[in-house]
């Protein structure tokens, strides 16, 4: 069995990042030896930290399926496009007409406040490599326009808790299988995968196990799946711990 998991609202909780209430989940998985990999809309820098809190020694996903990290990072499979490339495309965006605030604008203030993030954590968020964070300003209607645009220039955009990702065309679930391949071929029994957002479907999709964990705003997820669907009641580690204490008992 392996473990793949998303991070904001879903593994850490929305608002205080924090993810005590899975900690007991946790400490059984490494007692079983099931390995738990990290499949984020988070930087690398973002991840380097959080990693040793919470004690793994795992490769990872970083922003959205854009790179996947060996454990000691010293390993890097780009599926993304660089960040530069997106920026242009936002500038060009602008000159369209269109109206956005995007990680660049915001600055490290900007970023404290959308996030609540402390001042380490944001300047972590901020090291951003493939992918553009941003708050939509303009009509519900301009939006779409905009997410056909960003798509005709070989791009996309994805929604993740708070911001829509502007990124190449790659997700977490292609990501989460190329992880598997490369570092886990001999797994035996199901991959479980946890997310909270639209941005997690690709990975949800992909997975024996999908639990879909209860979001913070918007509607529950229904990814397209024929393995397992389980929908938690509790939010954001409360119910990463839920569902997998459940799975755990009957294994
Ligand atoms: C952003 O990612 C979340 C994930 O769903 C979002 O879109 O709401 C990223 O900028 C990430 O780097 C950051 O840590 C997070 C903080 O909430 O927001
Ligand atoms: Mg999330
Ligand atoms: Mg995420």
């Amino acid at each position: 069995m392996l473990v793949v998991s998303d991070l904001d609202g879903t593994l850490l909780d929305h608002h205080t990042y924090s993810f005590e209430p899975a900690k007991q989940a946790l400490t059984e998985l490494a007692h079983r030896n099931i390995p738990v990999v990290l499949n984020t809309s988070k930087t690398r820098t973002e991840l380097v930290q959080i990693l040793s809190d919470l004690q793994l020694t795992t490769p990872y996903i970083v922003e959205n399926g854009s790179a996947i990290y060996s454990a000691d990072g010293q390993q890097c499979d780009v599926l993304g496009k660089p960040r530069e490339v997106l920026l242009k495309a936002l500038d060009q965006a602008r000159e369209q007409g269109f109206s956005f605030q995007s990680y660049r604008d915001f600055g490290l203030a900007g970023v404290i406040e959308h996030t609540g993030l402390d001042q380490a954590a944001a300047e972590a968020s901020l090291a951003r490599e493939f992918t553009e964070p941003l708050i939509w300003k303009g009509s519900a209607k301009q939006r779409s326009s905009f997410v056909h645009w960003i798509q005709a220039q070989g791009l996309q955009c994805l929604e993740g808790g708070r911001f829509l990702h502007v990124m190449g065309r790659c997700d977490k679930g292609v990501a989460m299988q190329r992880l598997i391949k490369t570092y886990y071929p001999e797994n035996e029994g199901p991959v479980v995968a946890l997310g909270d957002s639209d941005n997690d479907t690709a990975m949800l999709a992909r997975a024996n196990i999908a639990v879909c964990i209860r979001p913070a705003s918007g509607e529950r997820l229904a990814p397209a799946t024929r393995g397992t669907i389980i929908h938690t009641e509790a939010f954001g580690p409360e119910g990463w711990a839920e569902a997998l204490n459940d799975i755990l008992k009957n294994r």
